[in-house]
């Protein structure tokens, strides 16, 4: 399928205010796939899909998750996870879309998971931080991104988890473990440096 269609696509899923979040998660996931050598093209394609099924009734999400086969785990978690899963089943299934790499970046942009790809993180940074997006620490992580992916990745992830424990909610599993492995890489290349 062609950029055009694809793009008309995505638009087809959501209301317009939505789309212009797409929008900029795109513009930026190209800009830092070219900043921390990622691959501009599949960032644009992730970025795009990402959210594809985001506007979709709860109910045809639980439904898919349960017949078709997707993490269990989810439902016993915030609602808000499940597009992500959802999206990455129906860009397979609507849009023909089958780069593994791809559909993952897609799969893991809300929750994170251990050992994200580069392409994941990147995606998952230019969710948080696209031009739109206004939350505190916001500032603080559009300047970490100039420089340090991993660093700019743990502040949204502190600020998502800051999030749902003020609301006293509930933290999915990869969650825990996406920033775990990057605090990890990020203290042991600290230590590179020294040496
Ligand atoms: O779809 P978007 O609004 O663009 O952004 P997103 O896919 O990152 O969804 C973020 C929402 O998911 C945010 O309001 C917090 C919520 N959420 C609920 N439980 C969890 C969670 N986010 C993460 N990372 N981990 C959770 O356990
Ligand atoms: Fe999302
Ligand atoms: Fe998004």
């Amino acid at each position: 399928m062609d950029r055009e269609l694809l793009i008309e696509a995505v638009k087809r899923q959501m209301p317009e205010k939505r789309y212009r979040h797409v929008a900029g998660v795109v513009d930026t996931a190209y800009v830092l796939a070219q900043r921390f050598g990622g691959d501009p093209d599949k960032a644009w394609l992730a970025a795009l899909l990402h959210d594809y099924a985001k506007a979709w009734p709860t109910d045809r999400m639980e439904r898919i998750i349960r017949e078709q086969g997707l993490p269990a785990e989810l439902l016993d978690y915030d609602k808000e996870l499940w597009h992500a899963h959802v999206g990455a089943w129906a860009v397979r299934e609507e849009l023909g879309i089958e780069d593994e790499e791809v559909l993952d970046a897609v799969r893991y942009h809300t929750s994170g998971r251990e050992r994200m790809t580069l392409l994941d993180r990147i995606v998952c940074l230019a969710d948080y931080m696209e031009p739109s997006r206004e939350f505190p620490g916001v500032a603080r992580i559009r300047e970490l991104a100039e420089h340090r992916l991993n660093e700019a990745l743990v502040a949204g992830f502190d600020s998502t988890i800051g999030f749902l424990i003020e609301r006293g909610k509930t933290i999915f599993p990869l969650t825990i473990l996406a920033r775990n492995d990057l605090v990890r890489e990020i203290a042991a290349a600290g230590k590179a440096s020294e040496r």
